[in-house]
């Protein structure tokens, strides 16, 4: 058994793999790989996506810490998001549309056949996948209540959901946005950058979460826009969860000292 290992500033995480299921080169690598003990991995451009171990962590905060704050979240866009893991947990809400915009075909056609975490997210009726560059497609895009961002990390093809003139975009087409901001701790100039740029939105704030998988475990988000917590909705959705529940939100935004150091100022 061979070991995959991702290498962060002068550190690590090492996976025993059992063996590669699929792996395609297009605009970005994609691999599938079957792990000894965190099930299926998928890995873009070396660096791990997830893991069936802990990708509900992540998708879940991702989804429904925004979900959840906003009143009556109908219409939905996802950019990037191509395995299906944050189309899957939106789908749990009372939604009527939902498009997901991933730059990269590969992704879907990938994760849809080796994968299967979408668990039939891309088949339902309410759902309209597009292959686009999600900062073009926003230029032309209807208006949403909900944006996600769920996109890898900004080198190579995700760097354009990660400038300025995103964010504005972003701001003009929901109400309520969020997007994952990478780790806090090793890759503190992407978060910062993220944290400079979504300042467009008039009112914005910042919510992590222990995903194990990821650089050093733990995972920050941006929440923006005209969000507040509508914690009685939860009801809805009470038991579809396996990580959130309104507690986990509510501790999500409790920031440790050394995060308020990095943030003071920003927000
Ligand atoms: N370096 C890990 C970056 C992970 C953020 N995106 C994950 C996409 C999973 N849907």
């Amino acid at each position: 058994m061979d070991w995959f290992i991702e290498y962060y500033n002068g550190s690590g995480l090492a996976v025993r793999v059992v063996k590669k299921l699929a792996e395609i080169e297009g605009i970005q690598k994609v691999e599938v790989y079957e792990t000894e003990s965190l099930g299926k991995m998928l890995v873009i451009d070396g660096k791990i996506q997830l893991t069936e171990f802990d990708e509900a962590f992540y998708h879940e905060m991702l989804v429904h810490v925004p979900m959840l704050s906003h009143p009556n979240p109908k219409k939905v866009g996802i950019i990037g998001g191509g395995d299906g893991g944050a189309l899957r947990e939106v789908l749990k809400h009372d939604v009527s549309r939902v498009v997901l915009i991933d730059i990269d075909r590969n992704v879907i056609e990938f994760c849809k056949k080796f994968l299967k975490i979408d668990r039939g997210a891309f088949d339902d009726e309410r759902v309209e996948i597009v292959v686009s560059d999600g900062k073009e497609f926003l230029k032309q895009s209807e208006k949403f209540d909900v944006i996600l961002v769920d996109s890898t990390d900004p080198v190579g093809v995700s760097d354009t959901l990660f400038d300025r003139e995103f964010f504005e975009l972003a701001r003009s087409k929901c109400d309520v946005f969020c997007c994952q901001s990478q780790s806090p701790l090793v890759q503190k100039e992407y978060f910062k950058k993220l944290l400079e740029n979504s300042s467009v939105f008039e009112k914005r704030t910042v919510f992590l979460a222990s995903v194990p998988t990821y650089p050093m475990a733990i995972w920050s988000f941006i929440l923006a826009g005209n969000f507040d917590f509508a914690e009685d909705r939860f009801e809805k959705i009470r038991g579809k969860t396996h990580h959130y529940n309104p507690d986990v939100h509510r501790a999500a935004f409790a920031l440790p000292e050394w995060m308020k150091k990095e943030v003071e100022g920003c927000i």
